[in-house]
């Protein structure tokens, strides 16, 4: 009876240790990074959403979600910025040099910095693609939006992710739903509505940072440390896991032994 029992915890305990290794294992690679950026509104777009990013080495993963943007309309995004130390930063309303009341994305550049990475939803992720808005993503009828890409970055962005930020770009000024020449053309291209490419929201990595992933097992002790924030323990979602899994096994036991 009792070897019988003692098999059977036995079995209990071997299987989420198995998946645990499973899910952890990528998440404690050496070189990984994981951030929440959270995209706050500008131009008073009332758009706003969160961005979960991770780097493994050099392979970057963005999924955004966000709400609030001129429905059905395409989303022009990047990520801005520079790896060589300048300091860029999401603009405020300061930016609007001409007090048209919108910060346009030219205006914004002095802040935000060039394009670095162009989010398509495929095909070139360069500087070149940052208006190429056959290749990003639509908000659907509601304003939502929802986007995950997988991308090759240069060691220089991986090295230095932390001094970038992403916009979405695209506002709708005169609330029509849609996207129209009312405000304007667009400074970069003037076949464009300066509602399509003017940014409507932006996040930055700096500041929101949940830091380097812990190197080497879950024997460092990381997976108490909890924190709460969300990023993390998505990060640390295969500890996580395990540590819930081996709670129930000792449940289990407190009882069966009862
Ligand atoms: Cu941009």
């Amino acid at each position: 009876m009792r070897n019988r029992r003692t098999a059977r915890i036995a079995a209990l305990t071997a299987l989420p240790a198995a998946v645990a290794l499973g899910a952890a294992a990528p998440a404690l690679a050496a070189d990984s990074q994981a951030y929440q950026i959270n995209l706050e509104q500008l131009n008073d777009s009332g758009a706003s959403g969160t961005a979960m990013v991770s780097l493994e080495g050099t392979k970057l993963t963005v999924k955004i979600q966000a709400e609030g943007l001129t429905p059905g309309a395409p989303h022009a995004q990047h990520i801005h910025g520079s790896t060589k130390g300048m300091d860029f930063h999401c603009p405020d309303a300061s930016a609007d040099k001409d007090g048209d009341g919108i910060v346009s994305t030219a205006e914004g550049l002095p802040a935000y910095g060039d394009i670095n990475i162009s989010l398509t939803t495929g095909g070139d992720t360069s500087k070149d693609s940052g208006l190429a808005v056959d290749r990003m993503p639509t908000a659907d009828k509601d304003g939502k939006l929802s986007y995950e890409r997988t991308l090759t970055v240069s060691q220089d962005v991986a090295d230095h992710f932390k001094d970038l930020h992403i916009v979405q770009h695209g506002i709708d000024v005169n609330d029509n739903g849609k996207y129209d020449t009312d405000a304007g053309k667009s400074q970069l291209d003037p076949k464009l509505p300066l509602e399509a490419t003017a940014p409507t929201n932006c996040g930055m990595v700096r500041g929101a940072s949940i830091g380097e992933m812990p190197e080497g097992g879950v024997e460092t002790g990381t997976a108490a440390t909890g924190g709460g924030d969300s990023a993390q323990m998505m990060a640390l979602g295969g500890a996580g896991v395990m540590a819930a899994a081996v709670g129930a096994v000792v449940v289990w036991r407190r009882t069966g032994e009862r």
